[in-house]
């Protein structure tokens, strides 16, 4: 650092001094401070807590924005960890660039107005309206919260764009096609393979249904997010939140990674071409930042076509710079990609017959669009919109909006749902939520039940708030509602199951598994998550999701007798989350 940055440096935070020194003491919280009797109410709900962390992006090297006069000038040391905090713990809800999402709009025309104090206090206290307590949790330093605090009053980092000459540079080929079997060379069983996400050592393990062992485990990208199958069952697609792309050939001997591409520095979701005659043609990724979706070759990965999705919001018809993709599912009934698009609420249906000249039906939907699934007949999509408590539907034969729908509960959290058919009701679409002990069921045959078509049909209550995936399988009797972000450590790590058959009943019961006792492990909280059917459909297995230093496990369940059937453990399985049978999830079968 030269002496004039110096001296400029220490001048102008001399002049923050004051509120520097009494947050780190913590003695002027008391004028926007809330009330002691109200500080409880600030708890950070496990709904609030399940906010996308853009852990990729904290380790982007970004310029620091030049210094307005009257703003605290960070060193480039504070500016960095500023970065990291922002990415990891505010990105996800206030924007990249800071323009809000659900979560207020943090630009410096605001924070100026609003100040120094009333920033601290809030990042201290959080609020009702959803802002964690980082402040009372523990979770940050009186340090760092004044940091942010300065941080905020600073204009934002801007984290670079990602265009195709970033994606060529990114796609390795490390098996051609000419160079890969032209049949299966391995004696597995394709269709009862499950891959499981190993989610802090970004990896996957191919774990064999059948003999419940683990097959290899491959390298993928960070923090591995979702795994998809495409429609032929031969490849194995994983996205990792750094926006990685693997792809595996499960022909091989052993299966093995031929391919991988970057779409983007932050991503969730990735799908594949499932419409007759392009099975295994196209494969598409949605990136949180850039916002935008890429459209790939499905056998080789080379990337084709990238597409913006900034836009305006669907309602108001406002611009957001940011709007992130959420969930993916690909069309059965048309060469068609169902992207959905959070921040603006719009639902895309992608036409890949022809990438050359794209067409985009571009449905309005609502904000907010997170995760969903197929009705049982794989016509229908049901999709999240889970800040505004609200369900989407869209026609994917007709290629329209069905309706917007309550969801009878608080935020939300389907996963892809769970497909049933209900004693009195018929086909019904079922989702849990973050927010409450709802489990909603919506009616989703039009034909012979248009009475309730599109209507909650019934809700259950569950064990309580932190669900984030329901289970079911055209074989089995039973929904399975997991809780693992319920703060009660019981709940967390167990299992609510329904019976079908006894949901006619005015106040259906539910048994609880307790499925980290059957772990046998002992240490950690335990959390039990997403339950997968195999490809009979007779067994459903969950993971035991404990921290990366300590033991995990997969729990298989017998669906007929809901008893323990095995318990797969290996020092191999790190933080295992997600978990994807590859005949159920090319078939949509959930
Ligand atoms: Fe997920 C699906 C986003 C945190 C496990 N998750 C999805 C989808 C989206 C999404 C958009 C739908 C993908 C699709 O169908 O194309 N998830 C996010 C986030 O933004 C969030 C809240 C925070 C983040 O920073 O990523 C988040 N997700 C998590 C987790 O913490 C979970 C529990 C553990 C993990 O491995 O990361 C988790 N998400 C999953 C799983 C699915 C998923 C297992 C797929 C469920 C399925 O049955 O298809």
């Amino acid at each position: 650092m030269t002496l004039r940055t110096f001296i400029k440096t220490s001048t102008v935070l001399a002049s923050f001094a004051i509120p520097l020194v009494m947050a780190v003491s913590g003695s002027a919280f008391a004028d926007t401070a809330p009330a002691p009797a109200d500080i409880k109410k600030h708890g950070t709900t496990p709904g609030a807590k399940y906010e996308p962390s853009l852990d990729v992006m904290k380790n982007e090297t970004l310029e620091q924005p030049g210094a307005k006069e009257g703003v605290p000038i960070l060193t480039k040391a504070q500016f960095d960890r500023a970065n990291e905090i922002y990415f990891q713990r505010c990105a996800g809800c206030h924007g990249v660039l800071r323009k809000g999402a659900t979560g207020k709009a943090l630009t410096t025309d605001l924070t100026k107005e609003l100040g120094f104090d009333y920033l601290r206090d809030f990042i201290t206290y959080g609020s009702p309206g959803g802002m964690p307590n980082w402040g009372t949790s523990g979770d940050m330093t009186k340090e760092d919260i004044a940091l942010m605090s300065n941080y905020l009053l600073n204009e934002p980092a801007v984290p670079p764009e990602f265009g195709m000459d970033k994606a060529m540079a990114s796609w390795k080929t490390h098996v051609p096609v000419d160079k890969r079997p032209t049949k299966k060379m391995n004696n597995l069983n394709l269709d009862n393979i499950f891959s499981v996400t190993l989610r802090d050592s970004g990896e996957i393990a191919l774990i064999s249904g059948d003999t419940k062992k683990i097959i290899s485990v491959i390298k993928t990208g960070y923090a591995v997010h979702i795994s998809r199958t495409s429609a032929s069952g031969r490849y194995l697609f994983t996205i990792g939140r750094d926006a990685k792309i693997d792809l595996i050939d499960l022909w091989m001997d052993p299966p093995t990674k031929v391919a991988e591409v970057k779409v983007g520095s932050e991503a969730r979701s990735v799908e594949t071409s499932k419409m007759k005659g392009w099975e295994d043609k196209y494969a598409i990724a949605g990136a949180y930042w850039p916002p935008q979706y890429v459209i790939m070759d499905g056998e080789t990965l080379e990337p084709k076509k990238i597409v913006s999705t900034r836009g305006m919001t669907y309602d108001t018809q406002e611009y957001h710079p940011e709007p992130r993709v959420a969930a993916i599912v690909a069309s059965h009934y048309r060469p068609e990609f169902v992207v959905n698009i959070k921040e603006t609420g719009h639902i895309l249906l992608v036409d890949y017959s022809d990438i050359k000249n794209l067409k985009v039906t571009d449905i309005e939907a609502e904000r907010f669009l997170h995760d969903g699934g197929f009705d049982s007949t794989g016509r229908y999509f049901l999709v999240a919109a889970n800040a505004r408590d609200k369900l989407a539907i869209v026609d994917t034969k007709e290629g329209k909006l069905v309706d917007v729908i309550e969801s009878g509960g608080v935020k939300p959290h389907p996963g892809r749902g769970a497909n049933l058919i209900h004693p009195k009701f018929g086909p019904v679409w079922t989702t849990s939520h973050l927010g409450d002990e709802t489990i909603s069921m919506i009616g989703t045959d039009p034909e012979k039940h248009p009475d309730q078509a599109w209507k909650v049909v019934q809700t259950l209550d569950g064990q309580g708030g932190g669900s984030l995936f329901v289970k079911s399988h055209p074989k089995s009797g039973h929904l399975y509602v997991d809780t693992p972000l319920n703060p009660e450590a019981e709940i967390s790590s167990s299992i609510a199951v329904f019976k079908i058959a006894d949901m006619a009943k005015e106040e259906p019961e539910y048994t609880v598994l307790p499925i980290g006792e059957w772990s046998g492990i002992t240490e950690g909280v335990r959390r039990v998550v997403q339950g997968e059917f195999n490809v009979a459909g007779d067994e459903i297995w969950f993971s035991v999701w404990n921290g990366k230093d300590q033991e995990s496990a997969i729990v298989v369940v017998d669906d007929k007798t809901l008893k323990l059937k095995e318990v797969i453990k290996d020092k191999r399985l790190i933080t295992p989350t997600g978990k994807f049978n590859v005949f159920n999830t090319r078939n949509d079968v959930y």
